[in-house]
């Protein structure tokens, strides 16, 4: 079979004088393990290059990153919201919403996750200190390939067959969603109630609020995530 092709989301790097993007090597190792080909998608303001940027690509990978600008969830900003940045997460919505109506599936990755959800009208704590019970600290002083907490995971959902209803990840985000969007469901969550993973009722969109690219190297389970993906790209490209 020929190898399909995803597409992954970049960050803008903060030098002024030579502006740059880029993609963590983590995540074009994982789906070329997978079997596909990794592409990077730059950000950009023209949505006719978005439309075609969306034609190279039988699957979309919306990656780490900057928290997402509280204006798009209607929110105005708390001391702690982190740095973000307009342009990334603009473009990132409108390539999120195009591919959906193109039914090309998707899969988020921490604040991939949190764009996922804000593009389809849900919303974010700005900090997990926000929720109104006490949570565990989130942003793991770890090494990024070792898990630091639990999640539950439930049954149907595109995890449980890679993590049956219990498994252990990593976790690097000081946010997570406050208000589901319409039409996803909560598919995992850690112990201290943290929405760890969600997926849509009916399209092909799965994320995850950990960093299974982090983890692949070292468990099989992790890179599991993107095969699983990679096969779902390619059912979906047959049809
Ligand atoms: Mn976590």
């Amino acid at each position: 079979m020929e190898k399909i092709i995803i597409g992954l989301t970049c960050c803008e790097m903060e030098d002024i004088e030579h502006p740059a993007q880029r993609t963590n090597e983590d995540y074009i190792d994982a789906v070329i393990e997978s079997g596909a080909v990794p592409i990077l998608l730059p950000i950009c303001e023209d949505n006719e290059v978005i439309e075609k940027q969306l034609d190279c690509i039988d699957g979309l990978i919306v990656t780490g990153g900057v928290d997402v600008n509280p204006l798009f969830y209607h929110d105005s900003y708390s001391e702690k919201q982190g740095s973000s940045s307009f342009r990334r997460d603009t473009y990132e919505m409108k390539l999120i919403k195009m591919c959906s109506e193109k039914k090309i599936p998707m899969l988020g990755i921490c604040r991939g996750q949190q764009i996922i959800n804000v593009t389809f009208g849900g919303t974010l704590f700005q900090d997990n200190t926000m929720l109104s019970h006490e949570v565990f600290e989130h942003q793991q002083k770890e090494k990024k390939d070792y898990p630091v907490h639990s999640v539950h995971v439930d049954k149907g959902s595109f995890l449980y067959p890679i993590f049956k209803d219990t498994y252990y990840v990593n976790s690097f985000h000081h946010q997570s969603i406050k208000d589901l969007a319409k039409d996803f469901d909560v598919i995992a969550r850690s112990d201290d109630h943290i929405i760890e993973a969600i997926q849509h009722q009916t399209l092909d969109i799965w994320a995850v609020q950990f960093h299974p690219e982090m983890m692949h190297n070292r468990d099989k389970k992790m890179q599991e995530i993107f095969n699983e993906f990679t096969k779902k790209c390619e059912e979906r490209k047959d049809v």
